[in-house]
């Protein structure tokens, strides 16, 4: 985690300046902490370049990360491009740590999107292209290692034109690539080639300036084209696309000139609008809130309201920003804020952004058991791991209360060790984890209702409750509709039948969660307080919520028995490259793990084979890596789908009560 500030000085606080909050994206190694550093340079922030290979980066400043040398949390750090604040927000590219990257997006104006010149287009880079897109954030590319042999630049920008199906817009051209003196070359703005190619991209979304393009209307001057260019990047239809190294600095100081193109003036007069992304504690354990401004201004001491409606008053703002001053933080900035109570990441801060809260990246596909190396430290390791949720909330702390097991969502085995080492350096715990399961989800096949009714058998609960379940689309989540009157039974006893579906779903026929569906209340009914003939409340002759409670689990394992459900496994998508004559053992294994090979290709010396593989084989595989490819083979997976399971279906050890087991469940809530 990076707490840093960097020089902060005394200044006026602008009425409304001009913030651009880019990140660095790209795929694992391309070089988003260099160029990040270097950029920092170029910004006059710092005198000389950090490195990730010594360990003096600024962005990287976890003593893990440093030496790993790989990012593990993003962090933020700032510097002005003429009168434009930039917030250059690093990210990791390990897909491990993805979850870092989902947080950062909600807050982005834009984004860097880094290609190694000599790795080319990885999967994890079409996933972030695909996401970028999706939430149309405006994108540069940058084609890195541009000093490295075997750097391939024109390559490289081909397979880009070829993903982003042609919005890229070449921004100049390579020298001596390949070596130190590799260098980028923009075009000239007046250059009338490059005027042609900007005509051209523009025409593709602008009626007016195909007109122009093909000729019956006069061309814009260079002022009204620039302008216009300008509006197409903000609105993320035109991908820039330049090439350099973040070692040498080819091409930054081209991207430098650029970047401020692509900054536009928050609204400053509206109320205080903010969204948390990050969360941090301080040496001393006070709870620190990243939060990036949308609108209005957020000061110290202000009321303002947080998720759930609670008001707090922050004890301490602190901007980013080289000159920034601390005690408040206006539309755009992005401030560091002590004193919001418990905030968690995703929370909106003041007057609730206007922001998508969809998910881009699919959850976690793992899962491990942790147990402390000391069995009586087992409620440390609780509070330290409930201190890591916080900060990453995707590591979904599961617990079994009648086993006092402690489960852990995984993104891979970078993770678990990471985890472990955090644990033992900032918590002093040992810990084992037991070996990674892989995360299925319960699909339903067809629809399926079930119901039980008041006072009759073998109903042992004072509630009616009826439900259909139905498959919805991939990726649609779950939603809980009514097919009752909202006003038939109290909003308590609603709420109640809501919140256990939702809970039971956690734990469908074989124990997995169950996803994408409908649940619709069919039948709902309840015995009203008895108290007109009854001095006081009798519970045997009235409702409670825990009526509901108890009986909907019931209801819902019934009604997923009817509609029959399919164990999914995760299957992610692979890019292994390896030398050609490793190519038949390697054939071979893949089809030993069940991975699907669907594209292959080789140039002389190596080979290049994409497919798809189950989540539960690909650490094998990686293990296997090195011996069958003589130690020469690289392999990048990132989630794809979940497909149905061959064969048997896996269960999970449940840690409810069981309500697929009508018997045992009733023994266990008559017992508690
Ligand atoms: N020759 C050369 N090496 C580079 C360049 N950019 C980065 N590297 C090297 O590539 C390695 C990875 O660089 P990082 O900056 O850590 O890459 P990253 O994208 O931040 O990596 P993660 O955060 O772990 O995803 C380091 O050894 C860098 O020195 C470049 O332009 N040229
Ligand atoms: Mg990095």
């Amino acid at each position: 985690v990076s707490v840093r500030q960097h020089v902060l000085g005394p200044a006026g606080s602008a009425p409304a300046m001009k913030v651009l909050n880019l990140g660095v994206l790209a795929h694992v190694d391309a070089g988003k902490t260099s160029l990040t550093e270097r950029l920092l340079y170029a910004g006059g922030v710092i005198v000389r370049p950090g490195s990730v290979d010594t360990g003096d980066t600024q962005t990287d400043t976890m003593e893990l990360e440093r030496s790993r040398g790989i990012t593990i949390r993003s962090a933020v750090a700032s510097f002005w491009i003429d009168d434009v604040l930039v917030n250059l927000i690093d990210t990791p590219g390990h897909p491990d740590f993805v979850a870092e990257v989902e947080r950062v997006l909600a807050v982005l104006d834009a984004a860097v999107l880094v290609v190694s010149a000599v790795e080319g287009v990885q999967p994890q880079t079409r996933v972030l292209m695909r996401i970028l897109r999706r939430l149309c954030i405006p994108t540069l590319i940058f084609i890195n290692k541009l000093d490295r042999a075997g750097a391939e630049p024109e390559e490289v920008a081909l397979q880009m034109d070829a993903e982003l199906a042609q919005r890229t817009l070449h921004w100049g051209w390579v020298t001596k690539a390949g070596g130190p003196d590799a260098a980028f070359h923009p075009f000239a703005p007046e250059d009338p080639d490059f005027v042609d190619r900007i005509h051209e991209a523009l025409a593709e979304h602008d009626e007016m300036m195909l007109e122009a393009y093909v000729g019956d209307r006069p061309r814009l001057t260079g002022e009204q084209l620039a302008a216009r260019l300008d509006t197409a990047l903000q609105g993320a239809r035109i991908v820039p696309l330049l090439s350099g190294s973040a070692i040498t600095g080819a091409g930054v100081d081209t991207l430098v000139e650029l970047l401020p193109r692509l900054a536009r003036v928050a609204p400053i007069a509206d109320p205080a609008s903010g969204l948390v992304f990050k969360v941090a504690r301080d040496p001393r354990g006070t709870r620190i809130a990243f939060v990036r401004m949308f609108a209005g201004v957020l000061r110290v001491r202000d009321q303002v309201t947080v998720e759930g409606g609670r008001i707090v008053r922050p004890t301490a703002v602190l901007p980013f920003g080289p000159e920034a001053v601390s005690g408040e933080v206006s539309a755009g900035q992005i401030a560091q804020v002590v004193g919001l109570g418990d905030v968690s990441i995703g929370d909106g801060v003041g007057a609730a952004p206007d922001r998508p809260g969809r998910a881009s990246f699919p959850p976690p596909t793992l899962e491990t058991r942790v147990l402390p190396d000391r069995p009586e430290q087992r409620g440390k390791l609780l509070a330290a791991l409930a201190d890591l949720a916080e900060q990453d909330p995707l590591i979904n702390l599961r617990q079994d209360d009648s086993r006092g097991d402690i489960h852990l969502s995984l993104y891979g085995e970078v993770q678990k060790e990471v985890i472990r080492d955090m644990l033992a350096a900032q918590y002093g715990l040992g810990v084992r984890f037991e070996r990674t399961t892989v995360l299925c989800v319960e699909r339903l096949v067809g629809n399926g209702a079930a119901a039980e009714f008041l006072q009759t058998p073998p109903n042992p609960f004072l509630a009616t409750v009826g439900l259909r379940v139905e498959p919805g689309p991939e990726d649609s989540g779950v939603h809980f509709g009514l097919e009752v009157e909202l006003g038939c039974m109290p909003l308590a006893f609603h709420r109640a039948v809501e919140e256990s579906v939702r809970r039971a779903l956690q734990q469908g026929l074989y124990g997995w969660p169950v996803v994408d569906c409908r649940i619709i209340l069919t039948h709902a009914g309840y015995l009203a307080r008895q108290s007109h003939s009854h001095a006081v409340f009798d519970k045997s002759m009235s409702s409670t919520a825990g009526d509901f409670r108890s009986l909907t689990p019931l209801v819902l394992m019934a009604a997923l028995r009817r509609a029959d459900v399919r164990v999914c496994e995760p299957v992610h998508a692979f890019r292994l490259s390896a030398p050609v004559s490793c190519l038949g053992p390697l054939l071979s294994t893949l089809s030993k793990l069940s991975a699907v090979p669907m594209e292959q290709g080789q140039d002389v010396s190596r080979a290049v084979i994409e497919g798809e593989i189950p989540a539960a084989e690909i650490h094998n595989l990686q293990q296997r890596l090195p011996t069958l490819t003589g130690g020469e083979g690289s392999l990048e997976t990132v989630f794809m789908r979940h497909r149905p399971v061959v064969g048997l279906p896996p269960r999970r050890a449940r840690t409810d009560n069981d309500p697929t087991n009508r018997r045992l469940y009733l023994s266990r809530l008559r017992r508690a």
